[in-house]
């Protein structure tokens, strides 16, 4: 991980001068297209989309006109890896989200959860007016004590249960996962949010798992007990995010799916895509304002509604 904090220091946060370049399909990158809508960021943080399904040489801009992103002028993400370390720079494989410096070229960091904190905290000039504090002083201690219970056996975990080789570690996986579930189901009875009363990087963190659960971990990755849907207040909490402005409209279930299904050959070497589930039922009444609390705070506001499609039309869609 190439872990410079972007927006202070060495890559001072400057509007116009990075790209963030992230994959809708998946979860880590999600995050960050998130929070930079619900903080108003679209301006000054522009976005790059790469295709759900990476070639040998990875991530790639085949969605684009002529295969090129029109503001760094790459084929694909590794040129950003590259232009930073010429020698080493793809050791490690190329990931996103990526924060990349538009002038140079050159990738910034591939930090995620340092991404979507940076865009909280250091950005803060360029934030529109009635944006959320995502990491609050005074909740942070809790925010992270949550997030890493999630981190390892929900966010990681379905990732875990999904590609174990042996029957000892899918059960492994399988069980810390839905022992968490059933202990956030349980959490989320009588609260609308995670921590505090308003929406925050805990929430984020486990949204973007809880998006991909039934359309791809219940099956792909086995974790199949029960869907998200047979959750009780698991699944209404998931659906008032989606219904939230920035959370269910930065969600692309065809991106979702063919990147899961079809990349990931080992699991599914037919690459065969499942049609369902029906995502309709994303947008059912959930009832969770009953439980109070606020989504952006007392003073906060939600993002505009989007002006327009997040990603370029591949292809696949015209
Ligand atoms: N960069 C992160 C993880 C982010 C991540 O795993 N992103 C995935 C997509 S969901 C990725 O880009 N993987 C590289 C690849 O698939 O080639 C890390 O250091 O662990």
């Amino acid at each position: 991980m190439v872990a410079s904090p972007s927006g202070s220091g060495e890559w001072p946060a400057e509007p116009g001068r990075y790209r963030l370049v992230a994959s809708l399909a998946c979860p880590w990158a999600h995050r960050s297209i998130i929070v930079r809508r619900l903080m108003g960021l679209e301006d000054a943080i522009s976005l790059g989309i790469v295709d759900p399904l990476q070639d040998d040489r990875s991530w790639r801009f085949s969605l684009d006109d002529g295969g090129v992103d029109p503001v760094l002028g790459y084929h694909y993400l590794e040129e950003a890896y590259l232009a930073r370390d010429p020698v080493d720079g793809i050791e490690n494989g190329v990931s996103v989200p990526a924060i990349v410096d538009v002038p140079s070229g050159r990738l910034v960091t591939n930090d995620f959860p340092n991404i979507t904190i940076d865009l909280g905290r250091e950005w803060s000039a360029y934030q529109r007016a009635g944006a959320p504090t995502l990491y609050p002083d005074e909740l942070r201690d809790e925010i992270d004590e949550v997030a890493d219970g999630v981190f390892h056996d929900v966010n990681n975990g379905v990732y875990k249960a999904g590609f174990a080789t042996s029957q000892a570690r899918y059960e492994e996986a399988y069980t810390a996962l839905f022992a968490r579930l059933d202990a956030l189901d349980e959490r989320l009875q009588d609260r609308r949010y995670l921590v505090g009363d308003h929406i925050t990087e805990a929430d984020i963190r486990l949204f973007t798992t809880l998006a991909r659960f039934d359309a791809v971990y219940h099956g792909h990755f086995k974790a199949n007990r029960q869907k998200l849907a047979e959750f009780d207040a698991l699944w209404a909490y998931a659906r008032d995010l989606y219904q939230t402005p920035g959370f269910g409209d930065t969600v692309d279930f065809d991106h979702i799916k063919r990147h899961y299904y079809m990349v990931q050959t080992t699991i599914n070497p037919t690459q065969v895509v499942p049609l369902g589930p029906d995502p309709s039922a994303w947008l059912t009444r959930h009832h969770r304002e009953e439980l109070g609390g606020s989504p952006f705070g007392p003073d906060g506001t939600p993002p505009a509604p989007l002006p327009g499609p997040l990603r370029p039309l591949g292809p696949i869609d015209m």
